[in-house]
């Protein structure tokens, strides 16, 4: 009996995997007078189901939204969205002029190299929490 419950343990605990991956998280540098910046990311989905990403927390800004971009009358625009939608089999990709998580009233600047923790809440795989580098927004080529 004691063998059954065990094994019964171990199937839940496995369908309980999160089917979520998180690739490539970083950050944007902003100016020591900017009090927003926004995080960027791959979000994978190796799963059969669907999930959401319903919500963001993050220990370096007062709020966290997650934002799409669009165009209106020819102007970028940012618009916080309630969730986004990470289908079975599919990446989402988090990436400046689209969707992003935008950290609103930031405690304190953001300079490259620093790591900032972003929780990402999903409907059914739960909070996953990953360490973003800052990063310049310039880029440096190298040859
Ligand atoms: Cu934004």
């Amino acid at each position: 009996m004691r063998v059954l419950a065990l094994l019964i343990f171990i199937v839940s605990v496995g369908f309980a995997k999160p089917h979520i991956l998180v690739e490539d998280p970083w950050v944007r540098e902003v100016p020591p007078v900017s009090t927003m910046s926004a995080g960027f990311m791959k979000i994978i989905n190796t799963g059969k189901e669907d999930d959401y990403l319903i919500g963001v927390e993050s220990p370096v800004s007062e709020v966290a939204e997650i934002h799409t971009t669009i165009m209106e009358d020819g102007m970028m625009k940012m618009r916080k969205i309630e969730q986004v939608k990470i289908p079975a089999g599919q990446t989402v990709e988090f990436k400046p002029m689209g969707k992003h998580i935008m950290l609103i009233n930031l405690k304190k600047p953001l300079k490259a190299g620093d790591k900032v923790k972003i929780t990402l809440i999903f409907k059914k795989s739960g909070k996953i929490t990953v360490t973003a580098p800052v990063r310049s927004m310039k880029m440096h080529m190298h040859h």
